[in-house]
């Protein structure tokens, strides 16, 4: 693994690691009367690591990728520098900064069973290589909008969140889909923090989950996705705030009530169930108009559903009194 120097920008873009958000994402503990618990680390310390990405060297996915495009799904800007996108990461489990891709390197990938359960035929638990051999694989260029205002454009490979729905053959009670991570406090050094609601845990609606955009990916860059993005398999709904996407994903539970999600338990307020994107709509603490998209100086304005209301704004149609854009 070779060493070298951050180019300016990367140092930059950890001056500007979203001060307030981090902030904010903190004082929300800190009004739960954690604050003193939490021990912070100066953003600069970061900024002095290798930046080179870590892809899992022995996944036995590997020869799986890359696999072929599909061109549907096509982008308005370059894709990110996948160094940056491999080492700039919210994966609470393993720190709450920005730089946990080396404390990922500790999430064991094999063996990784994917239950399926709920309100379906017949609960399943199946192993994650099982799993990819059923499923049709392809590769996708999609945005990414985090709640804090960055924003990334990457190649995701996997399949389409519909094709597992099919597969599990939920009963028609059921209504949404709920989305759990992996518990594995021994590894995971987050998940010893206990005023967290561990495992991670999303959702969506069945015709959000079987909209065609969302998405399981499975790789990155046409290699198996890393661990700290998320491997072996993470959800990707580029319509939704990044929260939404929730990694390495351990169980899929059909169910008739909508879930409690992660973040909606620690601050309902702010991190809700719907999170569409919307820049109109502003965070208690920032606006959402713009964005700072990884890797350039400036910002750019951000779009309904993050440009993806071809798609999904159908889904919501009705639905006006719901909180649909935090
Ligand atoms: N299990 C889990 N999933 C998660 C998170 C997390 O902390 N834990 N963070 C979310 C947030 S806030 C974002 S922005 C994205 C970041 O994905 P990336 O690191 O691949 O860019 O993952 C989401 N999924
Ligand atoms: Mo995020």
């Amino acid at each position: 693994m070779s060493i070298r120097q951050n180019r300016d920008w990367e140092i930059k873009e950890f001056e500007v690691t979203s001060e307030s958000v981090y902030r904010s994402r903190r004082s929300l503990l800190k009004s739960m009367g954690m604050g003193g618990l939490i021990v912070g680390t100066a953003p600069l310390l970061a900024a002095c690591e290798d930046n080179t990405p870590i892809v899992y060297e022995n996944d036995p996915s590997a020869p799986l990728y890359p696999v072929k495009r599909n061109t549907r799904y096509v982008l308005d800007r370059p894709t990110t520098a996948e160094n940056l996108a491999t080492t700039y990461n919210n994966f609470y489990e393993f720190g709450s900064q920005k730089k946990i891709w080396r404390a990922a390197q500790a999430l064991p990938l094999r063996p990784w069973l994917v239950e399926i359960d709920g309100l379906v035929e017949k609960p399943i638990t199946i192993a994650i290589d099982d799993l990819l051999k059923k499923m049709p694989l392809e590769e996708r260029l999609y945005r990414f909008r985090c709640v804090e205002a960055w924003s990334m454009a990457v190649p995701w490979s996997g399949f389409a969140l519909k094709a597992l729905v099919d597969f599990a053959k939920p009963l028609g009670s059921a209504k949404y889909l709920q989305m759990e991570t992996f518990l594995n406090p021994k590894k995971a050094p987050g998940q010893r923090q206990g005023w967290y609601p561990w495992p991670y845990r999303e959702g969506l609606t069945i015709a959000e989950a079987t909209n065609e955009l969302a998405f399981i990916a499975t790789g990155l860059y046409g290699k198996p996705i890393p661990k700290q993005n998320g491997a072996p398999l993470r959800l990707a709904v580029p319509w939704k705030y990044g929260f939404k996407s929730v990694k390495s994903i351990a169980r899929f539970t059909f169910t008739e009530h909508r879930p409690v999600t992660f973040w909606e338990k620690v601050q309902g307020q702010e991190y809700g169930f719907w999170a569409n994107v919307n820049p109109k709509v502003s965070h208690r603490c920032w606006s959402q108009a713009t964005e700072r998209v990884l890797g350039k100086r400036g910002r750019v304005a951000t779009q309904l559903f993050n440009g993806y209301g071809d798609y999904v704004a159908d889904l919501y149609k009705g639905m006006e009194g719901e909180r649909l854009y935090t």
